[in-house]
């Protein structure tokens, strides 16, 4: 396993349409490992290929508590294929959008459709946190960051500082 470098915003890498897994092979599965071991090292719940550079809809998540045995799970070309008509409002963060948290409102429950580490179609009923994380995530495959959610001037103050602390942190 390795770990890899998470992109931070903005960045046309994190915009675009991840491409659906044709099969979920050995590269498919340490994509997977090395996605969940970057993800364990920076403290996220979930993390989304294009936030390492893959173009692939490849997601993984753990929304186990520290204290608690981790429970990972591995997702291939993830579709929400129902969403609860009662919505919640929750407070969101991002590994590409390090730093800043705002409230995003989404189906309090979803159930997804995806293939899982052997390549077998599964599907999940999330509620809770997991089901904020899924959202979240296959969001990522399709280039839309929790910020988009955010008025346009709450966005743009968040990237612009953003560009600020990268411009800050690079080598003169
Ligand atoms: O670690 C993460 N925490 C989190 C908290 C609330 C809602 C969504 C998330 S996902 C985030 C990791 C991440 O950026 N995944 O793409
Ligand atoms: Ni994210």
């Amino acid at each position: 396993m390795a770990i890899r470098e998470i992109i931070v915003a903005p960045d046309p890498r994190l915009k675009i349409t991840a491409k659906p897994v044709a099969k979920v092979d050995g590269e498919v599965r340490r994509l997977m490992d090395d996605m969940l071991e970057t993800m364990y090292r920076a403290h996220g719940i979930g993390l989304a290929a294009p936030q390492i550079g893959s173009d692939l809809r490849v997601v993984v998540c753990d929304v186990a508590r520290a204290n608690e045995e981790a429970q990972p799970i591995h997702l291939a070309n993830p579709e929400v294929v129902w969403a609860s008509g009662e919505l919640l409002l929750r407070e969101e963060g991002c590994l590409s959008v390090p730093e800043h948290y705002a409230e995003v409102e989404r189906p309090a429950e979803v159930k997804i459709r995806y293939l899982d580490r052997e390549g077998k179609e599964r599907e999940l009923h999330a509620t809770g946190l997991l089901s904020v994380c899924l959202q979240h995530e296959i969001e990522h495959l399709d280039g839309t960051l929790f910020i988009d959610h955010l008025s346009r001037v709450k966005r743009d103050i968040i990237l612009r500082k953003l560009k600020k602390t990268q411009r800050l942190a690079e080598p003169a």
